[in-house]
């Protein structure tokens, strides 16, 4: 499979945080979206929805959706458990990511790390939604060491990856100590260096 990706954007590490830790083989395309790489005619024929990651298969079919992504590489793995239940529950976390974590943490960030806003230009209605989100974690991970069942699933893949590089948008996870120890558990069992 070929991934199309940036290796700055959460959506697309957790596209490669899946790949990898399942083992799989593929190759990375690096898409500059500050050039607007992911708009191009060639681009649009794999997505019309012109954002990254994309993932083409060897039999040429293309799939966006970071979270659609990782819960198709998943399947049949550890990461996405057979019973119809347990999916529907991965599933509640890949929707509330999207709809309630990405839009404030990951694009906090963005604003800051690609656009070079500063902290003070922060959105406040982005930032209280975060923190929101943030302290709704905390509280999941005060039940469990992982979001749904005893081990590692897409759903926590699908949080982390914007999670561990919060603090790049000011998000202060110093009084969310599950949280952070959940990243260090995420982290050990993926194989990751602590985000700086
Ligand atoms: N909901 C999509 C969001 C994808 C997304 O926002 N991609 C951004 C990078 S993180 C992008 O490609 N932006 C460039 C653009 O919109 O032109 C997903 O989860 O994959």
């Amino acid at each position: 499979v070929r991934i199309f990706g940036d290796l700055n954007s959460g959506n697309c590490l957790k596209v490669k945080y899946t790949a990898d830790h399942l083992g799989l083989r593929y190759d990375w395309t690096d898409v500059d979206i500050t050039k607007g790489e992911s708009r191009v005619a060639g681009f649009l024929a794999k997505s019309p929805m012109g954002q990254v990651p994309v993932v083409e298969f060897d039999d040429g079919r293309c799939l966006a959706q970071s979270n659609a992504i990782i819960r198709y590489l998943a399947r049949g793995s550890s990461l996405l458990p057979d019973d119809a239940f347990t999916q529907a529950k991965i599933d509640e976390w890949l929707f509330w990511e999207q709809n309630s974590h990405e839009p404030s943490i990951a694009t906090t960030r963005y604003h800051i790390v690609y656009l070079n806003r500063s902290l003070e230009e922060r959105e406040a209605w982005r930032v209280a939604r975060g923190e929101q989100a943030l302290d709704l974690m905390e509280r999941r991970l005060g039940e469990d060491e992982w979001f749904v069942g005893r081990t590692m699933s897409v759903a926590d893949i699908a949080l982390l990856a914007y999670t561990r590089l919060a603090h790049q948008g000011g998000f202060d996870l110093a009084a969310r100590p599950r949280v952070r120890r959940w990243i260090s558990r995420c982290e050990r069992v993926l194989n990751l260096q602590p985000a700086s």
